[in-house]
């Protein structure tokens, strides 16, 4: 699945167009309301993006993963809250009908994820099943055709603007094997949502507890309509997610480099721009050599993810999936202090975009698999292959 080469490039254009004039200019908009303006859903909704990945036949654009690596870095280079709004649609809210579901979960759900008539969001965190992600508490009881789930999820992003969710309950005994995925629409009677949690950046994206008490969900919702494949369903919707955070976070370095260039050729100090003394330029270099290796690898990465079936997991191509998102989580990490820190103090006041993307850097070592669970990640399969 992919977009053709000149509707891809057309289609990059317009989103490279539409971060810098339209994205970039409402950071501060972002910054101040904490909120998305609602005209600027609607021309997300207009462009298609809220259907990137969504195959054709359901009326999205069917974007491969080396082609959403390409819009994600675009969309990296402006505050993370406005890829939020429709990331986890395109992302690990919808992928798993698209990776597992029925015939007819795909035809029900997707045409509405790929409009954005339809939030999705991806419901696995729970207050004591982080990390340990298959040690998940909320139970799913048969009961006649339905199941009753009971339970909280936690830190669930855009839950607030979400009508449906991709949701992990327990079904059977301990363990992965225990695990179902849901698909669980936001109106039934006994699902709430908690308060939004106030962060440390990404001001704008909306994250919240969903707590089920009751809630009676069909049990043809079950994705794929078979109970106990839910964990692996979650493990591989995180695969490509991971891969997309990597992008996301080469683009928010682009960025920072970017805003760092422009004032060490502005800032004066000792007669002349900071940027002419060979430690500022030190830092700069460090920054764009990580950036590049860091870039190299997504890419890589993608085109062996786009050389398997997407519905099919890999451990090889899991395991490397794992190193890009290690590696340019981190990447990022160091730029945006090294960015922080060409901007010297004005880099810790908030009217510099460097000090916002310092601030929203930091999630991306966390969500999606900390960078600790990136590496139990790599270093098992490593041990494992011949
Ligand atoms: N694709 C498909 N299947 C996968 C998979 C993948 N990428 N990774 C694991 N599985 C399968 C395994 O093959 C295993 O199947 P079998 O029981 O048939 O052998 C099953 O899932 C359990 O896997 P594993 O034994 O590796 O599970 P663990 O409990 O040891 O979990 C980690 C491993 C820690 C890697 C996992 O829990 C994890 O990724 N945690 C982080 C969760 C996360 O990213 N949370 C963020 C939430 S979204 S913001």
């Amino acid at each position: 699945m992919a977009l053709d080469t000149e509707s891809f490039g057309i289609l990059l254009s317009t989103i490279q167009r539409f971060v810098r004039e339209r994205l970039v200019p409402a950071e501060n908009h972002l910054e101040e309301h904490d909120e998305v303006p609602a005209d600027i859903v609607q021309d997300m909704k207009d462009l298609g993006l809220f259907g990137l990945t969504v195959p054709e036949e359901y009326g999205g654009i069917g974007l491969s993963t080396s082609q959403e690596v390409l819009v994600n870095y675009e969309l990296g280079q402006t505050a993370a809250a406005f890829r939020s709004v429709f990331g986890t649609n395109i992302g690990i809210g919808s992928q798993g009908i698209l990776m597992d579901g029925t015939p007819e979960q795909k035809a029900h759900y997707l045409p509405l994820v790929a409009s954005g008539e339809l939030v999705m969001s991806f419901a696995l965190t729970e207050p004591d099943a982080g990390t340990d992600a298959a040690s998940l508490k909320t139970r799913a009881e048969l009961d006649g055709d339905h199941y009753v789930l009971n339970g909280t999820k936690r830190f669930i992003t855009n839950a607030p603007r979400a009508g449906a969710f991709t949701l992990m309950a327990r079904t059977g005994g301990a363990g992965a094997g225990g695990v179902s995925s849901f698909i669980v629409e936001a109106n039934s009677p006994g699902l709430k949502l908690g308060k939004n949690d106030k962060k440390m950046g990404q001001r704008g994206t909306q994250t919240c507890d969903v707590i089920l008490e009751d809630v009676r969900v069909p049990a043809a919702n079950i994705i794929g309509g078979v109970p106990g494949q839910g964990f692996k369903t979650a493990m591989k919707v995180l695969d490509r997610g991971r891969l997309n955070i990597s992008a996301f976070s080469c683009g928010m370095a682009a960025r920072i480099l970017d805003e760092s260039r422009r004032y060490a050729r502005e800032r004066k100090q000792f007669g002349k721009p900071i940027g002419e003394f060979q430690l500022i330029q030190a830092m700069l270099a460090d920054s764009q050599a990580e950036l590049m290796a860091a870039w190299a690898l997504v890419r890589e990465v993608a085109e062996r993810f786009d050389g398997k079936p997407a519905h099919v997991s890999d451990p090889d191509v899991s395991m490397r999936v794992s190193c890009a998102k290690l590696f340019a989580t981190e990447m990022l990490g160091r730029v945006a202090d090294r960015g922080v820190q060409v901007h010297g103090g004005s880099g810790y006041i908030n009217e510099y975009p460097v000090e916002r993307f310092y601030r929203d850097a930091r999630l991306l070592r966390l969500y999606e698999g900390t960078t600790q669970v990136q590496q139990l990640i790599i270093g098992r399969e490593l041990l494992r292959q011949d």
